[in-house]
């Protein structure tokens, strides 16, 4: 089981070594063929024995999830980690957008974007040349395993127009370090259990490789109430950003999935001024909070040509990204037993600290 220590893992970052792939590839294996190691491609002979040392367990999309400083983690997401804690440099007003996955980060994305960026790209009057009609959220608001810092590069993000906005998945103990400069804003979106659940088994069965066994859903149950899923376990992860929220309001702002769907204006009025930009009296009656709401909604995103066509993160296309944007799909999936057993999860590890949700 996971716990919430953080390790420091005491290595060089591993690059690509290549003297050792071609003795390996002389001697006609690879490193997967000689250790039975994980299949992901393009991880150095050193990384490989790194991980090598790490617990792991099943993985959802990929062969293996290790734990790494205390959360579940796939290889090359580890790789991009170790790169960015050791080279990211945080300016003061950075804005991090953090979520675990399938909490509405794409979402998030699109709203925060839009606010910081409105008096570049008037959401008003965005009738064709706002950039969101014509990108997805995650080529507007990187993220830093997943583009930035991918396959270990080392990004020069200096010249990069401020406030600059980026996103992760990682847990606030394995991110704080690399963002302690005054000014800098985290934002977390915290979704229901039940239905961050639910969405990752469909993302994940949609688009998992095919060399991985489909997780079925009692066993994808089985593996989430035990903690394993990518950054998890959850309730780790939402209790991180949870307290630092508590204890820093003017750093972290801790926002639930459901609260935005009920009432997107009032919540969209309080990231604007938590990110330092509050609305106007005359923006607000000009409809631009309307207008950014409108324009993020989920029916209209879902029906762009960019979220139905393209592809912005590698390994998978935008319209996984798109599925039905409700609260309580759970309902339609989960066994009385499954919902009790997780009920009961949820009591035991969050129960006390104040964090609840709205399950409908
Ligand atoms: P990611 O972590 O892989 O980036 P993320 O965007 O967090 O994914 O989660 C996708 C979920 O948010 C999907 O939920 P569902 O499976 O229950 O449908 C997706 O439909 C939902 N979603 C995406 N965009 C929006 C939006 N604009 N409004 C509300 N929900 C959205």
């Amino acid at each position: 089981m996971a716990t919430s220590s953080v390790k420091t893992i005491p290595m060089a970052i591993p690059n690509f070594s290549m003297c050792h792939k071609l003795e390996l590839l002389k001697e006609g294996k690879t490193r997967d063929q000689k250790h039975g190691g994980d299949h992901d491609e393009g991880l150095s002979y050193e990384f490989q024995e790194m991980l090598d040392s790490l617990p792991k367990e099943r993985g959802w999309r990929t062969r293996y999830l290790y734990l790494f400083q205390g959360f579940w983690c796939q290889a090359k997401e580890i790789q991009a980690i170790m790169s960015f804690q050791r080279h990211f440099r945080p300016f003061p007003n950075d804005v991090v957008l953090a979520t675990i996955p399938k909490s509405g980060t794409t979402w998030l994305k699109a709203l925060t974007f839009t606010i910081l960026n409105r008096h570049r790209f008037d959401p008003v009057s965005s009738s064709t040349d706002h950039p969101l009609l014509t990108s997805n959220p995650h080529d507007l608001v990187p993220f830093f395993e997943y583009k930035l810092y991918a396959d270990g590069a080392v990004p020069d993000l200096s010249g990069l127009a401020r406030p600059r906005a980026f996103a992760t998945h990682v847990p606030f103990g394995s991110l704080k370090d690399s963002i302690e400069e005054p000014g800098v804003k985290v934002v977390y979106l915290c979704r229901n259990p039940f239905d961050t659940f639910i969405s990752s088994w469909h993302f994940i069965n949609n688009i998992k490789s095919e060399s991985v066994s489909p997780v079925s859903l009692d066993e994808g149950f089985d593996l989430y109430c035990r903690g394993v899923i990518g950054f998890g376990p959850f309730w780790e992860h939402m209790l991180g950003y949870y307290r630092e929220s508590l204890k820093r309001p003017e750093k972290v702002l801790f926002l639930k999935y459901e609260d935005l769907k009920e009432d997107i204006e009032t919540n969209l009025k309080k990231l604007a001024n938590f990110l330092g930009l509050p609305f106007t009296e005359e923006e607000e009656r000009k409809g631009v909070v309307k207008a950014i709401a409108d324009l993020c909604s989920f029916g209209n995103m879902k029906k762009l040509e960019v979220n139905k066509s393209k592809k912005s993160i590698k390994n998978f296309e935008n319209r996984f990204l798109f599925r039905k944007g409700e609260v309580s799909d759970w309902v339609n999936y989960l066994s009385p037993s499954q919902v009790e057993r997780l009920s009961a999860l949820v009591d035991d590890k969050l129960g006390g600290s104040g964090l609840t949700f709205r399950l409908s």
